[in-house]
């Protein structure tokens, strides 16, 4: 039955069609099913058909904003269920969140902001197209603990790097970790550009974000060992 549902949701977003996604998010919802199984397992791939579409031009480009308004659509309905997972849970971390420059692509990094709020982090998402000056200065205004950078068109993921330039001009690099993501990104991009860590999906993202809080409280402690301190 479940199944059945995810291949619904699917076929709302490659239909482009908004009011069916909601109405599948909103029953799905009323029946149980777990917020992730519906993103992961019912519009994530519709998305992912999407691109291979497009890829191969059997879709167009007003279709493909269908499908992101129906994405979005979906979202509406899920982002409340799992941000209230996140709300009794101290604060995890304060991340910067943001797509870069040139690139209007937001999906992904909306649900990345998702899952990490579920998760008890703090973020602030600060959109799309988004500048390395405008990175640091959000980053040193909040104190943040780990900034997100999103990319996903080939020509944009090298604007990753200027975020990591203007943590460093702004002397803040040392303070603050970065991570990265977005369709082209890979772990190796990541380390050529000197961020800390890369995250393929959403999942891994919260799970990235962990280890590098759990590395910075690692550094806070030395250079006696964190256990002795607790
Ligand atoms: Co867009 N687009 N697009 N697009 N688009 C892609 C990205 C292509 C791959 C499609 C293709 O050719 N097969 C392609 C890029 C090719 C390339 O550079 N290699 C492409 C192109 C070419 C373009 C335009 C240039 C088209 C044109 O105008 N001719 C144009 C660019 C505009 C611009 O940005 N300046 C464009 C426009 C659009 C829209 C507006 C129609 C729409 C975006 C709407 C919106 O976001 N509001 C759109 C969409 C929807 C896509 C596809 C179909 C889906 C992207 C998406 O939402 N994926 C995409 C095809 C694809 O990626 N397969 C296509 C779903 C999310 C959940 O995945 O990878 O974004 P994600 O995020 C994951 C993951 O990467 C990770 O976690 C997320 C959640 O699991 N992650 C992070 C992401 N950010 C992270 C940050 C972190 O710190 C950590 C993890």
């Amino acid at each position: 039955m479940q199944e059945e549902t995810f291949i619904a949701m699917q076929q709302s977003i490659v239909d482009g069609a908004p009011d069916t996604a909601s109405e599948l998010a909103q029953r799905a919802m009323a029946e149980g099913v777990a917020p992730l199984d519906a993103i992961n397992l019912g519009f994530v791939p519709g998305m992912r058909t999407v691109g291979e579409l497009f890829g191969q031009g059997r879709m167009f480009l007003p279709d493909m904003m269908a499908s992101a308004e129906a994405m979005r659509a979906a979202m509406a309905v899920l982002d409340p269920e799992l941000k209230k997972q996140g709300a009794e849970r101290p604060t995890a971390g304060v991340v910067v969140l943001g797509t870069t420059r040139g690139d209007i692509h937001e999906i992904g990094k909306i649900l990345v902001g998702t899952l990490l709020t579920a998760n008890g982090f703090q973020v602030h998402d600060l959109g799309v197209d988004v500048s390395g000056e405008k990175f640091a200065a959000k980053a040193r205004e909040l104190k943040a603990d780990i900034v997100g950078v999103s990319a996903l068109l080939t020509t944009t993921m090298r604007n990753q790097r200027t975020v990591v330039e203007a943590l460093e001009k702004e002397g803040l690099r040392s303070q603050v970790k970065v991570m990265v993501g977005g369709a082209p990104v890979t772990r190796r991009w990541a380390e050529e550009i000197g961020a800390d860590g890369y995250a393929k999906d959403a999942m891994s993202a919260v799970t990235l974000a962990r280890n590098l809080m759990q590395a910075t409280a690692e550094l806070n402690c030395e250079p006696e060992p964190c256990e002795t301190k607790a």
